[in-house]
């Protein structure tokens, strides 16, 4: 790329992010487009290679050709102005590369939440004619488990020796993954912590990892068979075995990120899942399930707008004001005050 058109991709993202004059027409345009980048989400803990794995699998889809781009989320404040951990980008693979993007993404300030800025960027990169756009997360926190709104493809990345089924069922990522790498496989332990995913996964998925045909038995998942919530939300993602003619049983794979290793196949088992949600509607599904999210919270962002307080304005709005103050005085309850003001919204 050019670096007139580095800039300008630079100014759009920029210009998205912070919400600025413009902002509204470069996304009528973005959203119009009859097809996005693939988004392909890295997530795991902290220091478990997700940087240095992201830079290997970039630099393996740009020797195609194809344009990258990558986004990491930088999860210092925007007060302190800049970033505290430093590193977030590493490139060493992919740096020869003129058809990729590295940016970084603060993981706050934004109004409708991270995970809307980054569909939204995803778009604005669609817009520039990225074919595949890698987002890397922080490691620990919301947006991790916020990443798989967005992306089409949500990997999930952990190390030996941490015991690692339990911390990723604790922090939610056993749930969220369409694809599993335990990275640093040249470190003792990497086949323990590949059983424990693969135990983990066992109790959910039935079938062999990737794509797993309806096997020629009747449903073996009675209706009285208790579904919690993740599981049922698997399910909606991946197919439901027994049920759907093929279902996606997430594989776990090994990696050594530093030495290329398995990234390969790593990467053609990304494009397989991509094309098989692609194939069964998976992806359109999930994509029409973040449309209805997205215009709810425009909705309600429009509909709040009369009562919002500006970001960072200390007063609060007079038409809520005196319902605020009858609430704290003990003369009425919110949800009476939201009824009142409702009445009154202006239509
Ligand atoms: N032994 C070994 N070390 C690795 C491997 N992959 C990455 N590392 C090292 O692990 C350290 C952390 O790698 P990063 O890629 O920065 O990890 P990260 O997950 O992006 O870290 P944060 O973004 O800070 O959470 C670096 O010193 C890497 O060189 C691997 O496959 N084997
Ligand atoms: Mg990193």
């Amino acid at each position: 790329m050019e670096p007139a058109e580095l800039r300008r991709i630079a100014r759009t993202i920029s210009t998205v992010e912070n919400q600025a004059d413009g902002t509204d027409e470069v996304l009528a345009q973005a959203y119009r487009l009859p097809r996005w980048a693939d988004v392909i989400g890295v997530t795991g803990p902290p220091g478990a290679g997700k940087s240095t794995l992201v830079d290997a699998l970039t630099a393996h889809w740009a020797a195609n050709g194809e344009r990258i781009a990558v986004l990491a989320i930088d999860p210092s404040s925007p007060y302190s102005g800049g970033a505290v951990l430093g590193d977030r980008i590493r490139r060493t693979r992919s740096v020869g590369y003129a058809n990729t993007y590295f940016r970084s993404l603060s993981s706050r300030g934004h109004v409708g939440g991270l995970s809307e800025t980054a569909t939204d960027l995803v778009a604005v990169l669609s817009l520039f004619e990225f074919r595949r756009v890698i987002i890397e997360t922080v490691g620990a926190g919301q947006s991790d488990v916020e990443i798989h709104d967005t992306a089409d493809c949500t990997l999930v990345l952990t190390v030996p020796g941490l015991g690692d089924g339990v911390q990723a069922s604790k922090a939610g990522l056993m749930e969220i993954g369409d694809v599993f790498a335990i990275n640093k496989a040249d470190l003792p332990g990497a086949d323990d912590a590949m059983r424990t995913i693969e135990n983990a996964l066992g109790a959910a998925y039935m079938g062999n990892p990737g794509i797993s045909p309806r096997p020629n038995i009747p449903n073996p998942v009675s209706s009285s068979y208790a579904v919690s919530p993740g599981l049922a939300a698997l399910r909606r993602r991946h197919g439901n075995f027994g049920e759907d003619d093929e279902t996606w049983v997430p594989p776990v794979l090994k990696l050594v990120s530093t030495d290329n290793d398995g990234v390969p196949e790593l990467a053609q088992t990304i494009d397989t899942f991509i094309e098989w949600s692609d194939r069964t509607g998976r992806r359109r599904q999930r994509s029409r399930e973040r449309a209805y999210a997205q215009v709810m919270r425009a909705l309600s962002a429009l509909l709040l707008a009369p009562y919002a307080r500006a970001p960072g304005a200390v007063q609060i709005p007079s038409a809520v004001d005196s319902w605020v103050e009858r609430i704290a005085g003990g003369e009425a309850s919110p949800l009476e005050a939201a009824r009142a003001l409702m009445n009154k919204l202006p239509r």
